[in-house]
């Protein structure tokens, strides 16, 4: 077998978002596309020979053939071993899971979430470091000014590797190890949480529904709610993972979950349902005709952390990201530990978690997660849930209410403009960015601005200082008005407008959000002069 080195020219687009690089696959099918950002990871990171690398991915459309490809060139770039899930699969938190129990170097994963899969849809690839996390912005940069000036890549000449059965092959000098995608990380979970009690909660008549909404979580949740934990067969829907998703759109939310908001506000509503999103990072929790925003979820499981055995010792903070509303902010300060407010992005969690500086982390995008991995994690919420029904014996949404009114209700939606000319959105924010001054201080009705500013974070670990992380209208009574453009849309610019209004007075609690918080929805399109601007007179999607 033979090492090539291939010439290529640089691609202008390789820049990481979010959370890696995510384009449609007609981007990635482009010769020596995939090979120039791969080669640009593995001239960044600095891998000692002979070092191991974690690969999978969610699954979807072109996950097996970049997959056969990477080996190659790790291969052919000194790599000792790759550890790849079976089939190519390894949900995101299970990739973190496996980089840390066996100590490896990093990963790749490949993974677009909770977007669309297909051949003209979307694609990702992402590094994550030897902490299980993705990469920090200085190694995101890194990997980008790289794939600027890059102008050739080695990959190994070989036939492809069997994936589809666990063992292990040479390809070249390197090992290359198919393992179980999912018993290591099942194993995590047993670890973390009381299966005996769910066990029983599950074996009590208690319905729950998990819609894996045929992305990569289906062969977890199958392995751990039905045969771990005994939950009836059909408990677990769309298990099975497509390349497509089955046309649908993998993101746990109202809009896009809706088979199983159907079934949770319909007649015969089971007890509990929950959602994953492709690649098995984000979570939906839903009770009896009850959704919990991802924001209460955050606090809720904060406030009970101590009812599942792996946080019975307690936690030492909170990390959220800055448009998740603050309702954990107000369970850490009744528990007397740290909150921290972090821009949005998991990666920014990770300096925190490894300096022991919090345990839970959440965003208002779907996601919640502890140190127990680096990534946020889809079924680890659904386990903690269930874990702290089976203690307190309530339904679901009884336990939030009396969250409410112990500590207050931050009224909560996001709503999402997809796919606007990114002329006409950043425009938007330049406007509001230049209309700061005149902002501040200005009375909208009940509600008065107290300060505007363009977030700005700086890492309380290293020091690092990232700035333009979304332009901030706080009120005097603490209401929010937020407004980002996404990192992770394919498709022109994602603008998101993040609204959060607090209530102590429990009389006002059963309001409904989009009720609640109607008069902060028309400042924000107001002073942004959104319907102008963007031609959108409603948002494409609201959670
Ligand atoms: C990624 C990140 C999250 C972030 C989310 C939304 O999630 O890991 O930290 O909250 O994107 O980002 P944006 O608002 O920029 O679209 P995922 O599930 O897509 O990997």
């Amino acid at each position: 077998m033979k090492i090539l080195t291939v010439d290529t020219c640089p691609f202008p687009d390789q820049k990481p978002g979010t959370s890696g690089l995510r384009k449609k696959v007609p981007v990635f099918q482009q010769p020596h596309y995939l090979e120039n950002f791969v080669q640009s990871i593995f001239d960044s990171i600095q891998a000692p020979p002979g070092a191991t690398l974690v690969l999978g991915g969610d699954g979807r459309y072109y996950n097996r053939h970049a997959i056969q490809i990477i080996l190659k060139m790790a291969a052919a770039n000194g790599f000792g071993k790759v550890l790849a899930g079976r089939g190519g699969i390894l949900s995101t938190p299970a990739a973190s899971c496996v980089i840390r129990k066996y100590q490896t170097f990093g990963g790749i994963i490949l993974s677009a979430s909770h977007n669309p899969g297909g051949p003209t849809e979307d694609f990702g690839i992402k590094f994550n470091s030897s902490n299980g996390g993705p990469a920090t912005e200085t190694v995101t940069e890194a990997i980008f000014a790289r794939s600027k000036n890059i102008s050739a890549y080695r990959i190994l000449e070989a036939d492809d590797v069997a994936l589809d059965q666990a063992g292990t092959t040479m390809l070249g000098n390197m090992q290359v190890e198919v393992i179980d995608p999912v018993a290591d990380y099942a194993d995590l979970m047993e670890s973390l949480f009381d299966f005996g009690a769910i066990r029983a909660l599950l074996g009590s008549g208690f319905r729950i529904r998990f819609d894996a909404m045929h992305a990569v979580n289906g062969p977890y949740a199958w392995e751990i709610l039905e045969q771990r934990l005994g939950a009836p067969a059909g408990s677990v829907l769309n298990a099975v993972p497509l390349e497509d998703f089955g046309g649908g759109h993998p993101d746990p939310n109202l809009t896009y979950a809706h088979d199983l908001v159907e079934i949770m506000y319909g007649a015969d509503a089971p007890d509990f349902g929950a959602a994953s999103d492709g690649d098995g990072d984000r979570n939906m929790i839903l009770g009896k005709r009850f959704f919990v925003t991802p924001s209460d979820s955050l606090a809720v499981l904060a406030a009970n952390a101590t009812l599942a055995p792996g946080y019975r010792s307690g936690l030492a903070g909170i990390a959220r990201s800055m448009p998740t509303s603050a309702a954990a902010d107000r369970v850490a300060r009744a528990l007397n530990i740290p909150c921290y407010e972090t821009p949005t992005g998991w990666k920014f969690f990770g300096n925190l978690m490894d300096a022991g500086k919090v345990t839970l982390c959440g965003e208002e995008s779907f996601g919640t997660g502890s140190s127990h991995v680096r990534e946020k994690d889809g079924l680890w919420a659904v386990l903690f849930w269930l874990n702290i029904l089976a203690a307190r014996k309530q339904p679901v949404e009884s336990i939030v209410r009396e969250h409410w009114a112990k500590f207050g209700r931050n009224f909560y939606s996001r709503y999402d403009y997809e796919a606007l000319p990114s002329d006409a959105a950043n425009g938007l924010m330049q406007h509001l960015r230049d209309s700061f001054t005149s902002l501040a201080g200005r009375q909208f009705g009940r509600y008065a601005i107290q300060t505007c500013d363009d977030f700005s974070y700086t890492d309380p670990v290293d020091g690092s200082i990232s700035k333009n992380q979304g332009v901030r209208l706080l009120f005097s009574d603490g209401s929010r008005i937020i407004f980002r453009l996404s990192g992770t849309g394919t498709d022109g610019a994602t603008l998101r407008v993040y609204l959060e209004a607090y209530e102590a007075d429990a009389s006002m609690h059963h309001l409904d959000a989009q009720q609640a918080l109607q008069e902060l929805i028309a400042i924000a399109l107001q002073v942004s002069e959104l319907e102008l601007r963007t031609g959108r007179n409603k948002p494409t999607v609201i959670t």
